[in-house]
């Protein structure tokens, strides 16, 4: 059995529709899961929707729709965004679902076994736009002294009856496990500010609120619904079955990665462990934090009316335009940003020019002077050499530095392209036939090699790729690196797989 691989997204809150950070995680976590499926790992997937908390009982209210109505409508636009982006899930999970509420009522009940939850009186700052609690220190002054949350969101004074959770107890096995496992919270910028965070103290937690009923109910606590955190943090576990399927919890828990956004890590990586050691279960391998995306070098805000579809951006310029765009552009982890110019060069310059022409000239050589059907290397011609991508990639993913993986893979497509043009097969057609036929053979595994290489980032081009070089859909993972295309495929007719793209009149993306 291939050894297992649990990687997941943050949940969304459909209190919108998606925007583009949201595409961006998915797909970032998706060609991660992708990566280790080709690797040969036994990958779940997992991402969906946060439906429960404050926020969205207020967006409803707003909207003047029922709050199931509304949830309901925009976790179908997450889910929709997700399929149309090939974001290859397997279990996109809404916090509304029956086994959702018995995983959060059995951690709950974990929790209250441990003698960590006692019943109190919550009084303090809330920000319903972060549902998080500060602390009056955290605190900074807005226009007008109004009090803002460290992230710039409004905060109001909360006081309710609440059950608190005894995070001051986990202070000491926080710092202990993160001191013995340095890969728990990536990267390293992160790592540090949630070490300077705990070092400085921890307060225990309230994790239920009485103000409103929307969210799962707090077991044996008339009133009581829990702090959307408790339930949503959750999700990662009922996903792999906890806590009525054992086997599958076993085989899957603990995640190998949490993949999430700059602005929950304190979440992820102080809170949710702690909740797992008072519920005796294993903590996450990795939570690792990515950075933000900001529209031409802008935070995007409703206000400035700079929130990007990226269903719109991906109609316009193509799936894997979008995703291959996103993730060599950005150095993984930190923020980046995105315009339609920048997709344009970028694309065009790598996917059309780079690997498209590339493909497009071999093949369409094939079709003409070898009937479409590989050609045999007689001679021994010299085949490109591309060195080790394979490793460089693996290394390079230890890190999670997408960027750098497609760095090492576009190296060898400038190698594949001198080749091509130094041996010039066809000007060798006329003066050396069967050399000509060894260089479009080597060319052609070439081009495989590099379909195969760059698939968990771009599915939908690869595959085509891999379909005009007549391969197999069960020869496509790195495994299949080492079975060179057979001379005497016949090919199906060549086709542009990487169209040039046009910069959109109004630059409005
Ligand atoms: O935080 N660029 O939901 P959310 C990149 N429900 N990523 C971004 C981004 C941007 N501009 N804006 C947001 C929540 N994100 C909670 C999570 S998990 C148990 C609960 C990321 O809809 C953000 O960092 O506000 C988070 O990882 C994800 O999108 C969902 O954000």
């Amino acid at each position: 059995m291939s050894e297992p691989y649990y990687i997941t997204t943050a949940i969304s809150y459909p209190n919108g529709k998606p925007h583009i950070g949201h595409a961006y995680e998915a797909i970032a976590a998706d060609a991660i899961a992708r990566f280790h499926r080709q690797a040969g790992r036994d990958v779940r997937f997992q991402t969906g929707t946060d439906e429960h908390g404050l926020k969205m009982v207020q967006t409803a209210r707003d909207k003047g729709v029922e709050v199931r109505a509304l949830a309901d409508e925009m976790s179908g636009l997450f889910k929709a965004m997700c399929d149309s982006l090939d974001v290859s899930y397997d279990r996109f999970i809404r916090t509304t679902e029956p086994d959702h509420h018995r995983a959060s009522q059995a951690i709950w009940q974990a929790m209250a076994d441990a003698g960590d939850l006692y019943l109190s009186r919550y009084e303090g700052w809330y920000s319903v736009r972060d549902e998080a609690y500060y602390d009056e220190k955290e605190l900074v002054d807005g226009e007008g002294g109004v009090k803002l949350s460290p992230q710039g969101t409004p905060v109001t004074w909360t006081a309710e009856e609440s059950w608190f959770f005894r995070l001051s107890k986990y202070q000491q096995p926080l710092l202990d496990h993160y001191a013995a496992n340095p890969d728990f919270i990536r990267p390293e910028s992160r790592r540090n500010e949630v070490l300077r965070f705990v070092e400085g103290g921890l307060a225990d937690l309230s994790v239920s609120r009485t103000s409103f009923d929307w969210g799962v109910k707090v077991p044996g606590s008339d009133g009581h619904v829990m702090y959307v955190w408790v339930d949503a943090l959750t999700n990662y576990l009922t996903g792999v079955g906890y806590p009525d399927d054992g086997a599958a919890l076993a085989k899957y828990w603990p995640a190998d990665l949490h993949l999430i956004g700059k602005d929950i890590v304190r979440f992820h990586t102080v809170y949710w462990p702690a909740f797992l050691m008072s519920a005796k279960l294993a903590l996450p391998k990795s939570v690792f934090g990515h950075g933000f995306l900001l529209n031409r070098g802008e935070k995007m805000s409703k206000s400035l009316g700079n929130v990007t579809d990226p269903i719109g951006l991906a109609e316009k310029f193509g799936v894997d335009s979008l995703r291959y765009f996103l993730l060599r552009e950005v150095s993984f982890g930190q923020d980046g940003s995105y315009s339609a110019e920048a997709i344009v060069t970028r694309v065009n310059a790598d996917l059309a020019n780079g690997l498209g022409n590339l493909a497009q000239r071999c093949l369409s050589i094939i079709a003409k002077t070898c009937g479409g059907v590989v050609p045999a290397d007689t001679v021994d011609t010299p085949a490109p050499d591309f060195g080790d991508p394979l490793g460089q990639i693996v290394e390079a993913m230890r890190d999670l530095k997408i960027n750098e993986a497609l760095e090492a893979i576009w190296d060898c497509v400038r190698i594949a392209n001198g080749y091509f043009a130094d041996m010039a097969p066809w000007a060798l057609r006329k003066t050396d036939p069967a050399r000509a036929d060894g260089v479009l053979y080597h060319t052609a595994e070439a081009i495989r090699q590099l379909a195969i290489l760059v698939r968990w980032v771009i599915p939908g081009g690869a595959d085509r790729l891999l379909d005009l070089l007549g391969q197999d859909s069960s020869a496509r993972d790195f495994a299949a690196l080492n079975v060179p295309i057979i001379a005497g495929t016949t090919l199906p007719a060549p086709q542009g797989v990487f169209p040039r793209l046009d910069l959109p009149v109004e630059a409005d993306a």
